[in-house]
């Protein structure tokens, strides 16, 4: 730009831009080199200490387009605390991720108790119904990094903190019942294994590699839990549409102090619902966010989802009485055996202000529990009961990180703890210590405790236990690894089982060692022989000699409970259903359309050729979503409103034939006009229950049609 264009004086002087001009508010001026500066006005309320652009320590800045510089063209000064501050903040934004769990989204909400249980337990909360308190959850994957897909084959962390009026309770739960390893001491070797290979840095958010593989081979006790990771629950459609469990079996104490054994459940009221593998993985590519973006939005939209929260209770005499342990984290209780009682609701109602402050901070602490729950000897629990805290500290760099506002508890707490790293508190006094006898001279002498509100621990030890020995050993029946692998992969449909044949044989071909493929399968030999021969058939080898079982597998019976397809909820509640139009299509018909979406609960998610607003019969209508950018498996089911012309011109654009020929191969519904019969024909799509006129849509709904997978996908 030449010197006679721009301000004549080199310092702060500002030109201002006429109203009109295009910028974007009328208090912005440029400065000397053309930098856009957007001031507080002239005439605002300078006083009102809130619209000045302050320094940390409130020092008002007026410039923070500049940084300051010995002369015009000359270097920038250390002196500029302005720009010092700044960067240095700047450079510090990151804190350490998780080491596992590392990508996650969270939401604010409530839990009600819906069913006093006061025989079973004195926590406040489950003393009366209706009883609530606020939560804030966290969904998450395990193995990827904080800026990881949502849609990976993993396990989903689901971790709820809890903020009663006697402390929080965290209950730091996953979507799968039961866990990999027996013992705290194979966390970390398990967590080497799964991440990206120690070498080459990859690959990320994805257990399909050899290190995983070996370890697992070598591991028989993650048997069952590897039925679980391959089966569609690893992979599911919506956070709002996973259960969540406590895994651990913990105990309930009631007021008498008696003692009672519990597992926790989250039932979602959306059902369980879950993606197809092949879904899954083109979901990665079209958005990363998937899942996180569908919870802010059905937040966002007044669509709260919501949770029971259900209880399995038993005693000590039941247990002795069951083939497996229940302080085994690897083992799950039949709700055959032991009804799920429902004792709560949990409601998701609040997005997140701010995803730093609040779901990147929250730390969660299994030792968070509250009178009247308690903790078992499972040994993984055990473990667990230490590495939270100590890996809080790392994160937050301080003892104080339960006093960021999401971590604190909202009833009031006191003890003599002080100072640290990043305290906030102020407290006053010098009662420090205790006992004291500061009250006596009329000074504050602090808090004390109190017996019988305080928290006490469960005092009877399990009566199968000698705690007079120390030993480094697993009990006797934990060395069932195989029965319950057996009883999961048996109750599932079908179509089911084909989904985890399949998955294996996907992971495993990923693995480029023979012998760890060779070593799965003959573990897989003691779950079901079937299994294991249809996964050799879909690697191309011989069946490997069957591993040698520590404890002989037991026939347990079937459980709907274990199968997402037995219990499948065909509701519109919750789905989204992405609607094709281009020009020329019937407004009239896609109205109508969407407005029988939406009064069931659904969303109807409008899909065009352009998004700006095209002609169409009976005015011009805008698209939600660009036909390239919004694939169909980002919806539960599909329809179109087309006509001939209009789906003739698309035959010929990959996205739009794309579109239905991966509706038809996930199985999802097809509603549609006549005149998208060419796209059809041009996408191989067949004739059959889900491939329904636009105006039966309703009737059938958004239901998966399995029947259809084996005519697209050639399943192990
Ligand atoms: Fe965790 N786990 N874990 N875990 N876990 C963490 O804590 C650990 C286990 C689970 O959204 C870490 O704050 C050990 C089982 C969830 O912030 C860490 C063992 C279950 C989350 C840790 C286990 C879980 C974590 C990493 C074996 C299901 C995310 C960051 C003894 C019941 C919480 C952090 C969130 C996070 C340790 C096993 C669930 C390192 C040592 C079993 C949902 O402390």
């Amino acid at each position: 730009m030449a010197e006679s264009e721009i301000s004549p004086s080199r310092t702060n002087s500002l030109h201002h831009h006429a109203p009109g001009s295009g910028q974007p508010s009328p208090e912005s001026a440029l400065g000397a080199g053309g930098e856009l500066h957007q001031n507080i006005p002239h005439d605002a309320d300078h006083e009102d200490g809130i619209s000045h652009l302050t320094d940390n320590f409130g020092h008002r800045i007026s410039d923070n387009q500049n940084s300051l510089r010995a002369g015009e063209r000359g270097p920038t000064l250390l002196e500029d605390f302005v720009l010092r501050e700044k960067i240095f903040h700047f450079d510090h934004e990151r804190i350490p991720e998780r080491i596992v769990h590392a990508r996650g989204s969270g939401a604010h909400g409530v839990f009600e108790c819906t069913k006093a249980i006061p025989e079973l337990t004195r926590a406040s909360i489950f003393q009366k119904k209706g009883n609530s308190c606020p939560v804030f959850v966290r969904f998450s994957t395990v193995a990827g990094g904080a800026g990881s897909i949502d849609t990976p084959r993993d396990v989903r962390g689901f971790a709820v903190k809890l903020y009663t009026d006697t402390g929080n309770w965290d209950l730091v739960g996953n979507n799968i019942p039961v866990f990999f390893i027996q013992d705290a001491m194979k966390f970390p070797d398990l967590v080497h294994s799964v991440k990206m290979e120690a070498d080459r840095g990859y690959p990320q958010a994805a257990s399909a590699h050899d290190t995983f593989w070996d370890f697992i081979g070598l591991m028989p006790e993650a048997m069952h839990m590897i039925m679980w990771a391959m089966s569609d629950r690893a992979i599911p459609r919506s956070l709002r549409m996973i259960e969540g469990f406590g895994v651990h079996t913990f105990r309930f104490v009631n007021a008498k102090g008696e003692g009672r054994f519990v597992k926790f459940h989250w039932k979602p009221v959306l059902g369980i619902e879950s993606t197809t593998w092949d879904e899954a993985v083109k979901i990665a590519g079209a958005d990363p966010d998937f899942h996180r973006r569908d919870l802010f939005e059905a937040i966002a939209a007044g669509d709260y989802p919501q949770w029971d929260l259900g209880v399995q209770v038993f005693d000590e005499d039941w247990a002795t009485k069951q083939p497996y342990d229940v302080l085994d984290a690897t083992k799950l209780i039949p709700e055959e055996d032991i009804p799920v009682e429902i004792v709560g609701r949990m409601t998701l109602n609040r997005n997140v202000d701010n995803f730093f402050a609040e779901t990147e901070q929250v730390a969660f602490l299994p030792t968070n529990v509250i009178p009247g729950i308690d903790f078992t000897n499972d040994p993984l629990l055990q473990g667990r009961l230490f590495s939270y805290l100590d890996t809080q500290k790392s994160r937050l760099g301080t003892t104080n990180f339960h006093q960021i506002p999401i971590n604190a508890p909202k009833c009031p707490f006191h003890n003599f703890q002080r100072d640290g790293m990043m305290q906030t508190l102020v407290p006053t006094g010098r009662a420090n210590y205790e006992p004291n006898s500061l009250a006596q001279a009329g000074e504050d002498g602090g808090p004390r405790a109190w017996p019988e509100t305080g928290f006490t621990s469960f005092t009877v030890n399990d009566e199968r236990n000698d705690p007079s020995q120390k030993l480094r050993v697993r009990a006797e029946l934990f060395a069932d690894h195989y029965s319950q692998a057996r009883l999961f992969y048996r109750s599932q449909t079908e179509n089911e089982q084909a989904h985890i044949a399949s998955a294996l044989v996907f992971e495993l071909s990923k693995v480029q060692l023979d012998h760890v493929r060779a070593r799965v399968v003959s573990r897989l030999r003691n779950i079901d022989e079937t299994l294991a021969k249809r996964v050799a058939d879909g690697l191309a080898i011989n069946l490997p000699e069957k591993a040698k079982a520590a404890k002989a597998p037991v026939d347990m019976p079937p459980s709907d409970a274990l199968s997402i397809q037995k219990r499948a909820k065909d509701m519109l509640q919750g789905r989204k259903v992405g609607i094709l139009f281009a020009e020329g299509s019937d407004k009239a018909a896609i109205d109508t359309l969407k407005g029988e979406i939406e009064k069931a609960g659904g969303t109807a998610f409008l899909v065009a050729p352009k998004v700006g607003g095209i002609k169409v019969k009976g005015g011009t209508l805008k698209a939600d979503g660009q036909l390239a950018g919004s694939p169909s498996v980002l919806f539960d089911a599909v329809a179109s409103v087309l006509m001939p012309d209009a789906a003739e011109k698309l035959t010929k654009d990959g996205a739009a034939v794309q579109w239905f020929m991966d509706a038809y191969g996930h199985c999802k519904t097809i509603a549609h006009c006549k005149g998208t019969q060419v796209l059809l024909d041009k996408a191989n799509v067949e004739p059959d229950d889900g491939v329904v006129p636009v105006e039966n849509f309703m009737k059938v709904g958004v239901k998966r049609h399995w029947a259809r997978e084996p005519k697209v996908r050639d399943l192990a």
